[in-house]
C-alpha cells in the first residue's frame, strides 16, 4: 500500500494521539513524520532523535544564567571528592538560575516538538564532578503509564571532555525492551539495584550498540529519551570538576511511578505523588489515566503475603517468595548474576555474562 492509501484506510493511526506511545516509538513513525508540519531541519532533528535516542542541542540559555547557577551552588556541595556528595537534588528550589535552566523556553519547545505533548520538568540534579554512575536506563527510576513519557536533558555548565567524566550512552539502545526489576525476577527494592546494573553491563557487553562518550561545550544540552542506556564515565583527571545539570521531564496525561520500588502484580505501585512537582509552577503534577484525572491509590505497605495452602508446610522451598528473599539476602552479586542467567536470559546474553564473570575472576 502506498502512503496515500494507508492514510485513507487507517486515519485513526495517524492522528497525534492515536497511540499512547511517544511517536518516535510508533510503528507508524515514518508516516507520522512525513505528514508532520515541520521544516526539513526539524524533521531531521526528530528523525535523529528517533534513530539514536538522543540529540545534542543549543538550549539558548544565556551564559550569565549558567554562571549564576554555578555560583549559587558553589559552597553547597557536601563533599569534595565523593561524587555522591557532590550531587544536589532539586536545587531549583533555592536557585532561580537553576530553575531557569530547567524551564528554558527553547528546551520546552524542543520537547514539545520531539514528543508532541507538553513536557513537565519535575526534578533537577546538579553535579560538581563526574558521577561515574554505571550504565542504566532512567526507566528503572522514573516511568510513566503509558510508558516512555519521560526524558532527561543534560546541560553542560562547563566544557566536558574525555578527562572529566563525560556522559556515555549507547545510541539506539532506547529501542531495547524495558528492563525493570520485574523481568529480572527481582524484588522491588533499592537492594536489587546492583543486580540490575550487572544485568545491564552483561546485556550491553555483547553489542550491537556501541558505547560513546559525549564531548560538550559549556551551554550545550543533550536530550535523551527515557530508555536510552547511559551513565557517567571514569574521571581521568581528578583535579577537574564537571559542572552540569540534569533536568528530568515527564509529559502530560500519564500516571507516574518508580519501577524500582514497585511490584505491580502485588498491587504495590510506588506512584510519585507528594514529591512530584511541576518546576514551572511549584504545584503538584496531576496524574491521569486514559484522558481522565485520577488520584493514584497509595502504595500497599505490606508487600509480600505468602500464600498458605492446606497441607503445605512452611518449608521455604514451597514458597517462591521466601526462597527468593533468602537468596537475595545471603548471596553475592555473582550468585545473583548466575541465578539471573539461568532463569531468563537468552543464550547470547548468557554467553556475555559468562565472559564477564570469567573476566572478573581473572
Ligand atoms: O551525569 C551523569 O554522569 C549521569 C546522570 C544520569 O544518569 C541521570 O541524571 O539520569
Ligand atoms: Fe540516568
Amino acid at each position: 500500500m502506498d502512503m496515500g492509501q494507508i492514510l485513507q484506510e487507517y486515519p485513526h493511526c495517524f492522528s497525534a494521539d492515536a497511540m499512547t506511545i511517544p511517536w518516535i516509538h510508533s510503528p507508524f513513525f515514518k508516516h507520522l513524520l512525513a505528514q508532520a508540519e515541520l521544516s526539513t531541519e526539524e524533521k531531521t532533528m526528530v528523525e535523529t532523535f528517533g534513530n539514536n535516542g538522543y540529540i545534542v542541542v543549543d538550549p539558548e540559555v544565556p551564559e550569565e544564567v549558567i554562571d549564576r547557577a554555578v555560583a549559587d551552588l558553589k559552597n553547597r556541595y557536601a563533599g569534595d571528592s565523593d561524587s555522591n556528595l557532590s550531587r544536589l537534588q532539586d536545587a531549583w528550589k533555592i536557585s532561580d538560575a537553576i530553575k531557569s535552566i530547567a524551564t528554558a523556553p527553547k528546551i520546552l519547545s524542543l520537547l514539545q516538538m520531539l514528543y508532541r505533548r507538553e513536557a513537565i520538568p519535575f526534578q533537577t540534579l546538579n553535579f560538581r564532578v563526574g558521577t561515574e554512575q554505571r550504565t542504566h536506563s532512567d526507566t528503572i527510576h522514573f516511568q510513566s503509564h503509558p510508558a516512555n513519557w519521560m526524558c532527561g536533558v543534560w546541560v553542560a555548565l562547563e566544557d566536558v571532555d574525555s578527562q572529566n567524566g563525560p556522559l556515555h550512552y549507547y545510541p539506539g539502545s532506547h529501542r531495547l525492551p524495558l528492563y525493570d526489576l520485574d523481568p529480572l525476577d527481582l524484588h522491588a527494592s533499592y537492594d536489587s539495584y546492583p543486580s540490575y546494573e550487572d544485568f545491564v553491563e552483561a546485556l550491553l557487553s555483547d553489542g550491537p550498540f556501541q558505547r560513546q562518550e559525549v564531548t560538550m561545550k559549556k551551554g550545550q544540552a543533550l536530550i535523551w529519551s527515557a530508555n536510552l542506556f547511559h551513565g557517567g564515565s571514569k574521571i581521568l583527571d581528578p583535579q577537574r570538576t564537571r559542572l552540569s545539570q540534569v533536568t528530568h521531564y515527564y509529559f502530560k496525561g500519564c500516571m507516574y511511578y518508580t519501577p524500582m520500588n514497585s511490584d505491580i502484580f502485588l498491587g504495590n505501585i510506588c506512584f510519585r505523588t507528594d514529591d512530584l512537582m511541576d518546576i514551572r509552577t511549584s504545584t503538584p503534577i496531576r496524574h491521569s489515566y486514559k484522558g481522565r484525572p485520577i488520584r493514584p491509590i497509595p502504595r500497599r505497605e505490606e508487600r509480600f503475603v505468602p500464600a498458605r495452602y492446606p497441607g503445605i508446610t512452611e518449608d521455604p522451598t514451597d514458597n517462591p517468595f521466601a526462597m527468593r528473599a533468602t537468596a537475595v539476602e545471603v548471596t553475592s552479586t555473582k550468585f545473583k548474576i548466575k541465578r539471573l542467567a539461568k532463569k531468563f536470559v537468552p543464550p547470547i546474553v548468557f554467553e556475555a555474562r559468562h565472559r564477564l564473570l570469567n573476566e572478573r575472576k581473572g
